[in-house]
């Protein structure tokens, strides 16, 4: 948009004492972030009104991307770039004496994911919008995000996430479009003109209230929106009646009840715990969403037996699959359409994406909680078993009789979403070519086989707006002063950095901004945490949750390796190195909890031993989230993607570092043998068993970690470290650890990547030595990041599954 210093300055000063009531010299940060987070989505309305004016108009198929989690962090800075309005801004505050750096960190991260799965989410909202995909987000408002964590005594103990204490002001309420979700209650059954009608009766009534937020592309005028609904009581207060009677307690609990909904978002990872609030939340905000989208399309006037044509619905993962007979319910109970007509628009506007092969993450409802929930749901589900079954038995039956139990939707009492979601779908993609492979070949055979062409890959991808242009501003001037700015829109023109290959003052630059954002990152640890880094050392960066098959106990391992081999010879010759860890563990995962004390313990030993601390430091990160990646991010040299191969769908982190030049120390799982692809195996580390190894190990039960532990002295000496004092910890501090890695037989193959780990790390220094070879290898992860942008993810989406038009730009479609 057009805006110069002066007008935006007069716009801020009067928004200013308008929304603070007090002139600039006595407003607080606060009031002068709210001011201008408000000034800036003003800004944004003509375009967000606009866009979905013109979608309308146009009839446009449009995309829903249902997700649990949005884990969009902050969005201040990201919507000034997008409207190209950032150094106006910036420059105004400048001259009002105001610091546009100080007055961002007052926006609460908003943080409603937990994880990978999240965030990709919220790299999609900005990829369609920026693309120009009428694409649009819908999810739950959670009061609470992810929790915040605190590091106490090396523990992890967690906080709530009150985001929302001092308001958002980039959403806006719409009760107007609000629904009503039913729980529970009981199914009549009548026939009516000549078919059988269901009524759902004494149900209990919530209402779904949406909130919108503006998701701007970048510099397109495109304004998508992220629909978040919230949780509230029917009537509008609560019972007068209870209350006069002075029933104070019920009255407030029913209110209570209803709105621990949207309260809380589950802080699990790739994990799943089965609460049936977490049901509530996955029917609510499916429930919501479809009836508001069914609203809409119905004000438009189109049949609704084209209800596919113009609707592309995707559920990320299996939390929204109950779209599936929700969907089938609206258009069968509300539309009055047969089961056949249902069935065909249904499977042809959802399509279905899985991010993970592990079975605790599987999940799956059992039958009698599914059933006094969600009856009307629950019946539909079962029509939809009954007739996958009769035909996947009538196929089966005599070559291999087990496998439409093992393929059903319903069996052993429970009802497996995922199984849901592939019949109930015309698309079904993993996020990595090894993880769609696996899926295809191993974990969903069957299905692969049954449905010819339904499964497909999607690898992930992250906006390179928010993790290059905007949190590596040096960096990104580097490069434009190369290439130019085409690759802010086509990512994939970063390739044309490789003719600065060996060119030594681009590559000597180019290590100057490494080492400029290694002493931001320091100054900002100092500032946040009060610890000090020396921008010197290695940054050995491993950021992510925290996860027994992420294996940061591999690495903590080898420090405490590294540590032991130091102790005995203080004058080894290794280049000063500084391990960052980032992570939260989910609370109830006693073993992660455990690693990150492990982590801290040994940082502790480390930083205070005067034998070692100039060349090892260790530190854990405080809550690790979207802004605090956004600063550790740029100055990592070394990357860290080291889960058991087969276990990590894809990783994203390990995107975000490459594209900031750092280099990857990785096994071959998921994403990380797209980046082997792209970069070359000698801009890469390389180690450890491969997937297909991990699989017939675990089949044969070759595997046997003790004997490894007996017969590698130095990594039975780390391992015995967590037991023998040398921690300052009571013996049984670590005992899950020790237990998994040694009673259980390492179910993650630590100690069988141990060795080659170690040896990888020690090519990583060498190579690190030499700066010129470094830099370049630098360059070449950075040069080959464009394919790992979500700008070519969502292509990708729309070109094979949604189908949607991509607008340049709405201008004159109004
Ligand atoms: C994660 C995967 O673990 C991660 O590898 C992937 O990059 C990310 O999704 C995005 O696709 N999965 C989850 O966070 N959660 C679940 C239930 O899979």
């Amino acid at each position: 948009m057009e805006l110069n210093v002066n007008q935006f300055k007069k716009d801020y000063l009067r928004r200013l004492k308008a929304k603070s009531g007090r002139p600039l010299e006595e407003s607080t940060v606060w009031d002068q972030y709210h001011a201008l987070g408000s000034l800036i989505k003003e800004y944004m309305t003509d375009d967000w009104v606009g866009t979905s004016i013109a979608y309308n108009k146009l009839d446009t198929r449009q995309v829903f991307y249902f997700s649990m989690e949005f884990l969009t962090g902050k969005l201040l800075c990201d919507y000034m770039h997008a409207m190209g309005v950032f150094e106006v801004v910036e420059q105004g505050l400048t001259d009002l004496g105001l610091s546009l750096e100080t007055i961002s960190e007052a926006e609460r991260d908003q943080g409603l994911g937990n994880g990978g799965l999240g965030r990709l989410a919220a790299c999609f909202m900005d990829s369609m919008a920026s693309v120009g995909i009428p694409g649009h987000g819908i999810g739950i408002r959670f009061n609470f995000g992810l929790f915040e964590q605190k590091i106490i005594n090396g523990y992890q103990v967690e906080f709530p996430d009150r985001w929302l204490e001092n308001r958002n002001v980039w959403e806006v309420k719409m009760p107007d479009k609000a629904v009503e979700v039913h729980f529970g209650g009981s199914v009549r059954q009548d026939y009516i003109g000549g078919r059988n009608v269901f009524f759902l009766e004494n149900t209990e009534v919530v209402m779904a209230v949406p909130y919108d937020t503006p998701i701007p592309g970048y510099q397109n005028g495109i304004v998508n929106t992220l629909r978040l609904y919230s949780a509230e009581a029917k009537t509008p207060d609560f019972d007068l009646a209870g209350f006069s009677r002075g029933d104070y307690n019920r009255v407030f609990s029913e209110k209570y009840a209803v709105e621990a909904i949207s309260q809380v978002l589950y802080p699990d990872d790739a994990y799943e715990n089965g609460r049936l609030l977490r049901l509530k939340q996955e029917y609510f905000f499916v429930s919501a969403g479809l009836q508001g989208i069914m609203r809409s399309f119905k004000r438009s006037g189109l049949p609704i037996r084209d209800f596919h044509k113009y609707n592309a619905i995707h559920i990320n993962d299996t939390h929204p699959a109950l779209a599936i007979p929700e969907l089938m319910r609206l258009l069968m109970d509300i539309e009055e359409l047969n089961w056949e007509e249902a069935w065909k628009i249904t499977t042809q506007t959802i399509s279905y994406t899985n991010h993970t092969l592990l079975h605790e993450a599987m999940e799956k409802w059992p039958v009698d909680v599914m059933k006094s929930l969600l009856p009307r749901i629950f019946m539909i589900i079962e029509e939809i078993d009954r007739r996958f079954n009769q035909i996947t038995e009538r196929l089966y039956h005599q070559v291999d009789p087990r496998r439409s139990q093992q393929m059903a939707i319903i069996g052993d009492g429970q009802v497996r979403m995922a199984h849901l979601c592939i019949v109930g779908s015309h698309s079904v993609n993993g996020v990595a070519k090894l993880h769609s492979e696996l899926l295809a070949t191993k974990e969903l055979k069957p299905f692969n086989e049954f449905y010819a062409g339904k499964f497909n890959n999607k690898t992930n991808g992250i906006t390179h707006r928010r993790w290059l242009l905007h949190s590596n501003p040096r960096l990104s001037a580097h490069i434009t002063e190369a290439i130019g700015d085409e690759w802010i829109k086509e990512p994939e023109s970063l390739g044309r950095l490789m003719k600065y290959h060996s060119d030594p003052a681009y590559l000597e630059k180019l290590m100057a901004i490494k080492r400029a954002n290694k002493v931001d990152f320091s100054n900002y640890l100092h500032k946040t945490s009060g610890v000090s880094i020396d921008p010197d050392s290695i940054y050995d960066i491993q950021i992510k949750r925290l996860h027994e098959y992420k294996r940061q106990t591999l690495n903590i391992l080898h420090i405490m390796s590294m540590y032991l081999r130091l102790k005995e010879d203080p004058d080894l010759d290794l280049i000063p190195r500084t391990f960052l860890f980032g992570a939260k563990a989910a609370p109830g995962y006693q073993t992660a909890k455990q690693t990150i004390k492990l982590i801290n313990a040994v940082g502790d030993l480390i930083n205070a031993d005067k034998d070692v601390n100039e060349k090892l430091k260790v530190v854990f990160v405080e809550n690790y989230g979207v802004t605090v990646a956004e600063h550790i991010i740029p100055s990592a040299d070394i990357s860290e993607q080291i889960s058991t191969a087969s276990k990590e769908a894809s990783g994203t982190g390990n995107m975000k570092l490459m594209m900031n030049g750092a280099v990857t120390v990785a096994t071959l799982d998921g994403a990380n043998i797209e980046i082997l692809e792209a970069v070359g195996k000698d801009n890469i580390f390389l180690f450890g068993l491969t997937a297909e190894e991990v699989y017939r190990y675990t089949e044969n039960h070759s595997y046997k970690a003790f004997e490894i532990y007996q017969n590698n002295p130095l990594l039975r000496r780390a391992i015995d470290m967590m037991t023998d004092g040398t921690l300052n910890v009571s013996p049984e501090e670590f005992y899950l650890i020790r237990s998994a890695l040694l009673d259980h037989n390492d179910a993650f193959f630590v100690l069988k990547d141990f060795e080659s780990y170690a040896n990888i790390q020690k090519k990583a220094c060498e190579a690190y030595r030499d700066k010129k070879r470094w830099s370049a290898m630098s360059l070449v992860n950075i040069a080959k990041s464009g394919i790992f942008s979500s700008d070519r993810t969502i292509r990708d989406y729309n070109r094979d599954i949604w189908k949607a038009p991509v607008f340049e730009t709405l201008k004159g479609s109004l």
